[in-house]
């Protein structure tokens, strides 16, 4: 039976991130990815003004609950970037209405980088966030992220074992999900991500290149959902995803230098099938 994956993101309709990153990559990895669409914008907020913003907070639950009657259901939930604070609760509440029993949810707190949030939410936006991923079974916060859910003080990098440890350990409090930290790095020559599952810390890391583009957390999410459902373990999962964002990222820098605002994932598309064993 083909796998089947609700992806819970916004459409940035010019941009290449969460939807528009979600559905090639899980769609190249063989999955079925039906999606609910949480906003849809112009362009994502990143870098970009005067973007539109349609919330669809209000059709969140009518869709879940339209696949529950018709017996539509997912082997697996991987959100990220919600519209509104009042979204969090009700995607739980749908989470709940199309998951298969054993089902996991995997949840990207799309909502802050850099020390900062995202235009347009409210500050006490990652404590209402901080509930999606007390539900989750996998979580895949940027150190911003973490940092805020946990309310501690964020760092620029590069990072200190110490302060990673401490993000580790609040996030371990908070939530029993394994947890992958990403954007983690303690020396200017490899980034990757911190991954815990059973209390196993491992640092999964490749090559630092000093460029930032957005939509790379939604590309990693994306890439390490699809190796997971592809039956893949999580540290085999986070070890592809590191590498194949960071491939990606390395094409965007070296060969296309006009590409500002995403990474040109397109063309290593084949590269991430290989790891995945698909071709
Ligand atoms: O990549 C995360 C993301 C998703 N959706 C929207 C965004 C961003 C990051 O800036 O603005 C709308």
């Amino acid at each position: 039976m083909q796998k089947r994956v609700a992806a819970i993101h916004d459409i940035s309709c010019f941009g290449k991130c969460s939807l528009t990153v979600a559905l090639p990559v899980l769609s190249a990895a063989g999955i079925e990815t039906p999606i609910i669409p949480t906003a849809v914008l112009s362009t994502h907020t990143g870098g970009f003004s005067g973007y539109t913003f349609r919330d669809l907070t209000d059709d969140i639950l009518p869709v879940a609950e339209h696949w529950q009657k018709s017996d539509i259901a997912v082997d697996a939930v991987y959100t990220g970037y919600l519209g509104s604070k009042e979204q969090v609760g009700i995607v739980m509440q749908a989470v709940d209405k199309i998951r298969k029993p054993g089902g996991f949810l995997l949840v990207d707190p799309a909502m802050a980088d850099h020390g900062k949030l995202y235009g347009g939410f409210p500050a006490d936006f990652p404590l209402e966030m901080k509930k999606l991923c007390e539900m989750a079974d996998i979580i895949t916060p940027n150190i911003t992220e973490a940092a805020m859910m946990l309310g501690l003080p964020y760092c620029e990098g590069s990072y200190t074992k110490d302060y990673i440890n401490e993000l580790m350990d609040g996030l371990t409090e908070m939530t029993s999900a394994d947890i992958v930290l990403t954007g983690v790095y303690y020396d200017d020559k490899t980034l990757g991500a911190v991954c815990q599952k059973d209390g196993v810390r491992t640092f999964v890391a490749s090559e630092r290149i000093n460029a930032f583009y957005h939509g790379t957390g939604d590309l990693f999410a994306s890439s390490l959902t699809g190796a997971l459902m592809n039956g893949k373990t999580l540290i085999e999962s986070v070890e592809i995803a590191v590498d194949f964002t960071c491939v990606c990222i390395r094409r965007t820098f070296d060969m296309h230098p006009e590409m500002t605002y995403a990474v040109a994932f397109e063309d290593e598309i084949p590269y991430y099938l290989k790891k995945l064993g698909r071709c």
